[in-house]
């Protein structure tokens, strides 16, 4: 076992973090759920806005970078092919980024719109119907890829353009922190995104558990208990245990193979089989209302709320602040990973693939699958309303599914998908908790820090879950997020300081593409601006 590549510094900090917020948990769990949703409503109470802002101004950040002189670069070197083919990298990166969770909220998530709109709309209203098919799809959208992509900004800019082997967050703000990222400051930025990417894992599980489970409980008749949940934790952790250990190409890429077409199966069955002109009409219609309202709904805070008319919802709490801080606390790790995926390729085409691909992928799952089930709400095929108030969310979930024909195979095929989509994002997760707590990634992180990783991800969920707390989960990601906003300021920064400073000295050259060796080797004509990237880097340091 070769523990010299490890930091351990980062490796202990995040351990003790885990067990130090796990145990109190599992001492007082009463006292410690209070805790963690106390704190989740101060901050998404209090500091929303902050959210809101954020989600915006990187959404218009990402599209600056895409157009401008710096999206031009590449990441690798002349003439390098990209190291996956389009279609792959797109799978892996939607397989990565997007867990089980989307087929939860893309079947259901509609169903809470409609019942509790925001804008002062009255729930079930024909008004209410619209936004519920938008809402789903913009919480899921541009703003959201834009905010996983930020942080592969930077980390890509300096493992493959400045040639850094090391895939860590703290890393890629050195240009604005500069030697400090080598001390404590460094370890706190990574562990904090550690648990961060911990805390909204666990959301992840808290939701999709429970779903598999009711999955597998209507195809086996079993009934769903908590032995079964956590017997599902454990199969599933094996399955990306297994996934990680085997390593990027082996495991993770035919994983999300896997993962992709199962997904083109099922939403090519529901669409074609279920109500098609329904379905493309909504969608379709949902992309207008979105495209019509993009700024009201990326700055809907409810601040009239008890005045006049207008009673208060807590809408944007509740969701648009909680999606960006879901989305916010996975970004470090996507990033790392897109950044992983992306050699061969330019910012450019990073920076767009992502948010139209993702984008894309996202609104495939919500009008397809999301749209059934409003189709079976508006025809009176199934009151799913009334289902969702009785039976929650994973049931119901289950039961639209139940709605088509072939129910039994289509229930089965979804529940292995939903195994599959959270085995994807956890093997990339553990892969990526592995590359921060070394101190070297070159080729792939070690094999049993992966593993060690790989299971430690679960410990959290694992335990709350026989304590019975899992609810408290849901919220894990605002908590454990927060710190992360300021994170993402200096990401942007860095890139930019970084990615200007190398522009600047290449400007002399043909090619807008950065290529370091490339001023080393060119010998006298160019030795002026060579020495000035040397010192423009010293000053960094
Ligand atoms: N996001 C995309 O549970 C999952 O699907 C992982 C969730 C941030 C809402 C990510």
């Amino acid at each position: 076992m070769n523990t010299k590549l490890i930091d351990w510094g980062t490796f202990i900090g995040a351990l003790i973090l885990l067990l130090g917020v796990t145990i109190p948990l599992i001492l007082f769990p009463e006292g410690g759920k209070e805790v963690v949703n106390q704190a989740n409503t101060f901050v998404s109470g209090n500091f929303g806005v902050m959210y809101m802002i954020m989600g915006l101004l990187i959404f218009a950040f990402l599209l600056f970078v895409a157009f401008s002189k710096n999206g031009q670069i590449k990441l690798g070197d002349e003439g390098e092919e990209p190291e996956f083919n389009t279609f792959s990298w797109a799978a892996m990166l939607f397989a990565a980024g997007i867990g089980s969770s989307i087929l939860y909220w893309a079947v259901i998530e509609w169903a809470y719109y409609y019942e509790g709109p925001p804008f002062g709309v009255e729930g079930g209203s024909p008004e209410a119907i619209q936004w519920s098919t938008a809402y789903g799809i913009f919480h899921w959208g541009p703003i959201a890829w834009a905010i996983y992509t930020l942080p592969a900004l930077p980390i890509a800019y300096f493992y493959y353009v400045r040639k850094k082997p090391v895939l860590k967050v703290s890393e890629a703000v050195r240009p604005v922190l500069g030697r400090r990222v080598e001390g404590p400051l460094g370890t706190v930025i990574d562990v904090l995104f550690m648990f961060g990417l911990m805390g909204g894992a666990g959301t992840t599980l808290a939701l999709g558990t429970p779903m598999i489970a009711e999955g597998i409980s209507d195809l086996t008749g079993v009934e769903v208990t908590l032995g079964l949940q956590a017997f599902i934790m454990l199969i599933c952790t094996t399955i990306f245990a297994i996934s990680a250990y085997s390593g990027l190409r082996r495991g993770i890429k035919v994983l999300s193979d896997i993962n992709l077409w199962l997904s083109i199966f099922i939403l090519a069955f529901i669409f074609f089989v279920g109500p098609t002109r329904f379905i493309s009409e909504t969608t379709f219609n949902s992309l207008g209302i979105i495209m019509d309202n993009f700024f009201k709904m990326a700055t809907w805070m409810e601040p009239f709320a008890n005045i006049g008319d207008f009673e208060e919802t807590l809408f944007p709490e509740s969701w648009t602040v909680f999606y960006w801080a879901w989305w916010l606390v996975y970004a470090p790790f996507v990033g790392l990973f897109v950044a992983r995926i992306s050699r061969g390729r330019t910012i450019r085409q990073m920076v767009l693939g992502t948010m139209i691909y993702g984008t894309l992928g996202c609104i495939l799952f919500f009008g397809i699958m999301g749209n059934f089930g409003l189709y079976m709400q508006l025809t009176g095929q199934l009151d799913v309303i009334g289902f969702l108030d009785t039976n929650g969310a994973p049931a119901t979930i289950i039961e639209i599914m139940n709605q088509l024909p072939l129910a039994k195979f289509i229930v089965l095929i979804f529940t292995i998908l939903a195994i599959i989509f959270l085995a994807t994002t956890f093997d990339s997760s553990s892969y990526i908790l592995a590359a921060v707590v070394q101190k070297k990634v070159e080729g792939e992180p070690l094999r049993w820090n992966r593993l060690f990783w790989a299971f430690a991800l679960c410990i959290m969920p694992l335990t709350l879950m026989f304590l019975g707390g899992l609810e408290t989960l849901q919220t894990a990601s605002i908590v454990g997020g927060f710190p992360l906003i300021f994170i993402m300021f200096l990401l942007a920064w860095s890139f930019m300081k970084a990615s200007n400073t190398d522009i600047r000295a290449s400007d002399n050259y043909e090619s807008p593409t950065i290529h370091i060796e490339r001023w080393k080797r060119k010998g006298k004509k160019k030795k002026r601006s060579a020495l000035e990237v040397l010192e423009d880097r010293k000053d960094e340091d």
